[in-house]
């Protein structure tokens, strides 16, 4: 029941498991760090949510997924896609609105797909991608092709009536799915005790009887030995999980955000004590799994596909005149 935590959770992460770890969770950091730049730059237009301080979500998740896994989440996609693989020229390309992006440059930040990779968006739709989700989670078990749903909301949208319907469904349905709710504090300018009835966001499936626990979600490890506990209960037959991850966001809601509703030290002491990726680099350096050196290759490698990425963004062209008609409306 709620809030119950099982025992089984994952076999503990293998030295090389672990630096996967913070080389993903770095490419995401430096990743975002460019697009916030190009943004500044005035190269990249529209909306832009970055995802920095909340990389230890998704790269733990993903560090545990089976091979026939879906993801699907809000506009804060970048990391999501990065880790489910998708090629990060071709989204920072679609960032840019160029040709050589994921949506040929007519989607921008928030409307990315790759079937190939099983990403299924970026939603702008506070909470749609909730029941979309719970779709994902009714094909994988009508196809018993053994995969699970990992959907991904943020604490704002656990607010949305949609939710509740998917909730519904989902434990009525006995659906693989894992609900990820990113309470990362905020829902734009508005926090939590300001927008939710009840903190405990983890307890919101109780009603439907969905298991649900709360994740220190800025440390990696935790993530995982949790993500593995709440993907076996879905793909075993018994139904939705819900993870409750506590996160931070260090950037604004969106590119465009003063910020006027936190103070500076809030930021900064998250920053400096609870940070996903200093985290693991201080246990990586005290456990001996990694020297400097080894830590400063994986710095090199990531800055080199973070570079190509940029530059692939500003050099893929713009998308063709005739592009203004395609994709607009299908034949029935
Ligand atoms: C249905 C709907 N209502 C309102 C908005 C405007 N809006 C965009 S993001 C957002 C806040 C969502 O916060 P949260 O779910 O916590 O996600 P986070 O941005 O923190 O990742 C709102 C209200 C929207 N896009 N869609
Ligand atoms: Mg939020």
């Amino acid at each position: 029941m709620a809030s119950k935590k099982k025992e089984r959770g994952a076999a503990e992460p293998t030295p090389q498991e672990l630096v996967r770890y913070y080389r993903e969770m770095l490419l995401i950091r430096r990743f975002e760090e460019k697009a916030g730049q190009l943004y500044g730059m005035g190269l990249i237009n529209g909306f832009c949510h970055l995802y920095i301080g909340q990389e230890a979500v998704v790269v733990g998740m993903q560090a545990v997924a089976g091979p026939a896994d879906s993801c699907i989440t809000s506009y804060r996609d970048h990391g999501h896609m990065l880790v489910c693989g998708m090629d990060p020229k071709g989204v920072m390309a679609e960032l840019t609105g160029r040709a050589g992006g994921y949506s040929r440059g007519k989607g921008g930040s928030m409307h990315m797909f790759s079937r190939e990779k099983r990403f299924y968006g970026g939603h702008g739709i506070v909470g749609a991608q909730v029941p979309l989700g719970t779709g994902l989670g009714f094909a994988h078990k009508y196809s018993k092709d053994n995969g699970v749903a990992h959907v991904y909301c943020g604490d704002g949208a656990v607010n949305q009536g949609q939710v509740y319907e998917a909730f519904n469904m989902a434990a009525l349905w006995k659906l693989p799915v894992v609900f990820v709710i990113e309470n990362n504090k905020y829902a734009m300018g508005t926090s939590t005790v300001r927008h939710a009835a009840g903190q405990e966001l983890f307890m919101r499936g109780a009603a439907y009887g969905i298991p649900g626990e709360p994740v220190n979600g800025m440390s990696v490890i935790a993530v995982r030995d949790a993500a593995a506990r709440a993907l076996e209960h879905a793909r075993s037959g018994q139904g939705p999980y819900i993870l409750e991850m506590n996160t931070y966001r260090y950037r604004g809601h969106s590119m465009s955000d003063p910020a006027k509703y936190r103070s500076k030290e809030e930021v900064t002491k998250m920053r400096e004590q609870h940070d996903p990726i200093d985290q693991l680099k201080e246990k990586l350096l005290a456990d001996q799994l990694i020297d400097e050196a080894g830590l400063k290759e994986i710095d090199r490698e990531v800055k080199v596909i973070v570079t190509e990425a940029a530059e692939f963004s500003q050099s893929s062209p713009e998308p063709d005149p005739s592009e203004l008609w395609t994709d607009v409306l299908i034949e029935a």
